[in-house]
């Protein structure tokens, strides 16, 4: 049975650390709300199964989720972590394995921080009603939390001590897949500081180009599966947020 992965199409979201680590694995998976309505996907299907219709299983609170039988795994930083254990992309030491696990979780609460830079006051309302606020958020997202985040993953690769030039463990895991997608992300959203910051953060960078040259992610990038970012999303680009 092919894993169903469940959110919302037409955006890489938070979406992209799941599927990251099944394209890397080469897992095969049905993308549901990608799906024809005929083929039993679209956002209806999603829907139906978060209160439950047609199951009786967990009840996620929100997309991204993944459902495999009577399994179902929430949370974006948890299904990176449940698909990399499973399909070899995570450490095999326990130390490190726990580690990788809070390696994606803060990964999570990078992706919430970039998301609040649009969103500061309310989720349900548009960013022109909050603008002002927005432009605050910015400032203080590009000048004290890119680099204090971007900063730590790079000491993550530097005092890594089987000097593999990842994040934990001496091979490429979920862990930094989603270096590798907030790096995409935030080059998207924010291109100046990110022109900036760069010199500061070889490795990390370095990282990342290793995991695009991967071939099944090239294959991926390539393929009509992969979604650009765009203004739908969690990385968005607004230039009146970004600054060098
Ligand atoms: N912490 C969760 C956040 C999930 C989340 O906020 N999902 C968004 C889409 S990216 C959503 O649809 N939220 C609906 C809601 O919060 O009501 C994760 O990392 O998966």
């Amino acid at each position: 049975m092919p894993y169903d992965l469940y959110y919302w199409p037409g955006l890489p979201g938070r979406g992209e650390f799941a599927r990251l680590v099944l394209e890397a694995a080469g897992v095969p998976y049905r993308d549901v709300a990608r799906l024809p309505e005929a083929e039993g996907g679209g956002v209806a299907a999603m829907q139906a199964f978060m209160v439950g219709r047609g199951h009786d299983g967990p009840l996620p609170f929100a997309p991204p989720f993944l459902v495999e039988g009577e399994l179902v795994v929430s949370q974006s930083a948890v299904i990176a972590a449940f698909l990399g254990e499973h399909h070899g992309l995570a450490p095999e030491a326990e130390a490190e394995r726990i580690f990788a696990r809070s390696i994606a979780v803060t990964t999570a609460d990078l992706v919430a921080e970039a998301h609040d830079v649009h969103h500061p006051v309310g989720v349900g309302l548009y960013y022109e009603d909050q603008k002002p606020e927005a432009t605050r958020r910015a400032a203080e997202f590009r000048e004290s939390r890119m680099p204090k985040f971007l900063g730590w993953y790079e000491a993550l690769i530097a005092r890594n001590p089987h000097d593999s030039g990842t994040l934990v463990g001496p091979d490429i895991t979920y862990a930094d897949l989603g270096l590798y997608q907030v790096l995409r992300g935030l080059a998207y959203a924010f291109p100046k500081r990110m022109e900036t910051l760069r010199p500061d953060y070889p490795l990390a960078h370095a990282l990342a180009d290793k995991v695009d040259a991967l071939p099944r992610i090239a294959a991926y990038r390539a393929s009509d599966r992969a979604t650009g970012f765009n203004e739908n999303g969690i990385f968005r680009h607004y230039p009146e947020l970004d600054a060098a």
